[in-house]
């Protein structure tokens, strides 16, 4: 493709990365007419180490998303009821000066503080995801966010036993002679890492997929080792039991590197494989198995992921599991270790010149994301709930401190009326007609349909940025590739503008995207980033971090951790109020009583991402939504037959939160008592207009204020025969939607 596109003429190539939530973080290249400035075609970059060349299913249709029918092209005012979603086109002006004004009109009224940033990830660029927008909601002193939807349980324990979320290199797996694959669905959602687990693999590796369902991923690497979901920390606690019982411990690394040694061998104790096995599902005997392979097969490399924290122990959990490669000395090899993030090795990177926390005056609210439901109550209890307590040794809020109601909400990046916890919490919250929303977005999303205003924002392939990758260690530019479609604005323009209309003067809201980039690369001044220039980025397109190659983070100790050794016993956990030792803290549908097939016992459900979604990004892709077909739940034979539900049959899944129109997918690839939805769909595209997230919680998990996406009690009951798309036949559909995860 590049040397068909490099000898002609009339075509530019630019590179690029992409901006999504994902750890792969790919350089792009893109051929762009150069009469018309359309793009032509878009793929992976060849020299990247970690892209080599390709890119997953969904960005290869970037350039569908980008020139997509239904792209946003003007700014758009309300004009229907909320979540209708009819709106009339306003020119810039009008929209900019109209929020701003009711923007001005609220901080009078009720304090700066009822003004709520919504966010994620839609862009992981450090521009247009948080560059302006901090600056523009630090200055006006608005409700800070805590953006614990994703990653934080897990992050903070493994960050307890590690020091930070850093470990092994992505590139580093292809040595390894052990791959546990650990609450990942790595062909899925990060699938740049399977080359190299593939190249394991043909180097005569073992791969063993840990998780409650068999993913595709499971199916590839041959083993999969079925749990109950949320008891991973009671596999490795006997996984522990078995290594430190047998003798199998690397006593030199443990002497030299660890912290607290004796305590875990004593904690361990209890935790026999029989008492695993009860809690987990899993055989003793297997247990056994898993541990000896591990603590003797040399290189031991772990990929753990966020499937095992989405729980109310999912802390924990990490915590646990990270323990594993000291006791056993993994980290002296090329080729083991564990790897959560690579987004530690970033950890020195310098954002105070981006965020401008400065400006911040005062010290307005924190609330937590995943409450947003409450946060968008009028009820003070709600609201207090709403605040952000991390850890056990936080304070409740009380209702009288809860603060003013939110009386506006500005969304960009993230599609909250798809993604949050406890849907129908959160539409309810949009519904209020005291609530001003503001959302900055690519498409009408089923958040869209809620605002006051909608302001069209540019795709990746409009706009400059900076992407600091979470699973490998290339620090990447993206290069606009194209004009801007319609009049959409970069997210960083429209804060821009609101800043101006906002009366904000300082000089940096007057700042260029190159400037602000530029600044950012030029203001490091950590080793790490040694050699990371800014002239160097634009020719090159990315640059790996200064760090050794290979990498071996923690080969010789130097862990981040207080004591500089990896904490089996953690002090500043004991501070913060948890269990200084590894444990095992039970998912909240196990405080209930465990699964079973009986017709009226409830079920576990997790929703992980569905293979041709990212989060709820790509679903208004045609191609890529025809694939996933309609919205599944995935049934073992056994909980259907005892429900009499048939296989494509219409099942309605609920709770005493909500409940959601499934469709069955009967599969003897789930753990027992466990279903699984893939996500996120729309709610439009929803038979019934809801999604999987009606069912879940906005309880959160032990550490950060995570969330527990996948710690969820379901009944299921069949409600219709099987539903078929007009002209498909019921066979055809019935094998289309078998669940492919
Ligand atoms: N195609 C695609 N790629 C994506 C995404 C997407 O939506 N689609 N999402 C992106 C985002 S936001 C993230 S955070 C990353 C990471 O994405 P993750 O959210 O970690 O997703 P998965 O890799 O699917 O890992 C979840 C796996 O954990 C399993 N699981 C669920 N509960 C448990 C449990 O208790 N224990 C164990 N052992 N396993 C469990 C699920 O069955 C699933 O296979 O991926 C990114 N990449
Ligand atoms: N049931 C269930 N729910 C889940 C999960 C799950 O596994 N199960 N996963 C959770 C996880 S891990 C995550 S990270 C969250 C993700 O939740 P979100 O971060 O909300 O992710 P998306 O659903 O992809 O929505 C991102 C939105 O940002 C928009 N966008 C992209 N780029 C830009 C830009 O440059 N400017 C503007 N203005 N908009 C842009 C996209 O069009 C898209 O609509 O969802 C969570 N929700
Ligand atoms: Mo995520």
């Amino acid at each position: 493709l590049l040397n068909r596109y490099q000898s002609d003429p009339n075509v530019q190539i630019v590179t690029g990365v992409c901006p999504h939530d994902c750890p792969d973080s790919c350089s792009w290249q893109v051929a762009v007419d150069r009469a018309t400035g359309r793009a032509l075609d878009i793929w992976g970059h060849p020299e990247h180490p970690v892209t080599a060349g390709a890119l997953c299913t969904k960005v290869d249709r970037y350039l569908e998303r980008t020139y997509h029918r239904d792209r946003l092209t003007t700014p758009l005012k309300r004009t229907g009821a909320k979540g209708e979603g009819r709106f009339t086109p306003v020119s810039w002006d009008e929209a900019i000066d109209g929020i701003a004004a009711r923007l001005q009109e609220t901080i009078t009224r009720y304090g700066a503080e009822s003004v709520l940033p919504y966010s994620y990830a839609g862009t992981m660029g450090l521009l247009q995801g948080e560059g302006m927008a901090q600056r523009f909601f630090n200055r006006m002193g608005a409700s800070q966010l805590a953006r614990t939807i994703c990653s934080v349980a897990g992050g903070e324990g493994y960050a307890y036993t590690i020091g930070a979320t850093e470990g092994m290199e992505t590139e580093a797996f292809a040595r390894a002679k052990l791959i546990l694959i650990w609450g990942s669905n790595t062909l899925t959602s990060n699938m740049h890492l399977w080359p190299f687990v593939q190249q394991a693999k043909n180097d005569g590796a073992r791969v063993v997929v840990i998780d409650p369902a068999r993913t595709r991923t499971a199916r590839a690497a041959g083993e999969w080792f079925p749990l109950r979901p949320g008891t991973d920390a009671a596999l490795a606690l006997a996984m522990m039991h078995v290594i430190i019982g047998e003798g199998l411990i690397d006593a030199d690394y443990v002497e030299r590197y660890t912290l607290g040694f004796d305590a875990l061998a004593a904690r361990v104790a209890e935790w026999t494989p029989e008492r695993a096995a009860s809690i987990t599902g899993a055989p003793a005997e297997q247990i056994r198995e898993l541990a000896r392979a591990y603590a003797t097969t040399r290189p031991a490399a772990i990929r753990v992921n966020y499937g095992l924290q989405r729980h109310a122990g999912g802390g924990m959990a990490a915590r646990t599991v990270a323990c594993l490669p000291a006791l056993v000395g993994a980290w002296r090899d090329h080729g083991g270790g564990i790897q959560l993030s690579a987004s530690g090795a970033f950890r020195h990177m310098d954002r105070t010149a981006l965020h401008r926390r400065d400006l911040l005056t005062g010290e307005p609210r924190t609330l937590n994301m995943i409450r947003l439901g409450d946060a968008l109550s009028l009820d003070p209890a709600a609201i207090a709930r709403a605040h952000h307590h991390p850890r056990p040794v936080d304070a409740e809020t009380r209702p009288e401190d809860a603060g003013p109601p939110v009386k506006a909400l500005i969304v960009y990046n993230s599609n909250p009326a798809a993604v949050n916890p406890d849907q129908s919490a959160v539409l309810h919250g949009l519904r209020r007609d005291d609530l001003f929303t503001v959302v900055l977005e690519h498409f009408q999303t089923d958040t869209a349909d809620y605002a006051d205003y909608v302001l069209p924002a540019t795709t990746q392939l409009e706009h400059w940025d900076i992407i600091k990758p979470y699973g490998h260690l290339h620090l990447a530019l993206n290069r606009p590739a194209i004009a801007p479609v319609g009049q959409s604005l970069p997210n960083s323009e429209i804060f821009r503008r609101l800043a101006a209309a906002m009366g904000y003067a300082e000089p940096c809201f007057a700042q260029s995207d190159e400037e602000i980039l530029r600044q950012l690369v030029e203001s490091q001044t950590h080793p790490t980033f040694d050699g990371i220039t800014w002239d160097a980025l634009l020719d090159k397109g990315f640059m790996r971090l200064n760090l050794p190659q290979p990498y071996l983070p923690f080969a010789q100790g130097d862990f981040p951790t207080p004591s500089g050794k990896c904490e089996f016993y953690s002090e500043r956990m004991a501070q913060d109020g948890y269990d200084p030792l590894p444990a095992y803290t039970p998912p909240a549908w196990q405080q209930a009583g465990a699964p079973s097939s009986d017709t009226n016992a409830p079920l576990v459900c997790i929703s992980p991402p569905a293979h041709s979604f990212l989060n709820s990004s790509f679903v208004n892709v045609d191609r890529l939504r025809t694939r996933e077909g309609q919205p599944l739940l995935r049934i073992h034979p056994a909980d259907a037959a005892a429900r009499a539900i048939a296989d494509a049959a219409t099942v309605r899944v609920w709770n005493e939160r909500g409940e959601v129109r499934l469709v069955a997918a009967l599969d003897d690839g789930l753990a027992p008592g466990t279903v699984l939805a893939p996500g996120v769909w729309w709610a439009k595209f929803s038979p019934d207009g809801r999604n999987v997230n009606q069912l879940t919680p906005q309880q959160q998990s032990d550490m950060g204020g995570g969330a527990s996406f996948y710690d969820v009690r379901v009944q299921v009951e069949p409600v219709a025969p099987p539903a078929a798309p007009e002209g498909a036949s019921p066979a055809a559909v019935a094998t289309a939607m078998r669940g492919d995860d």
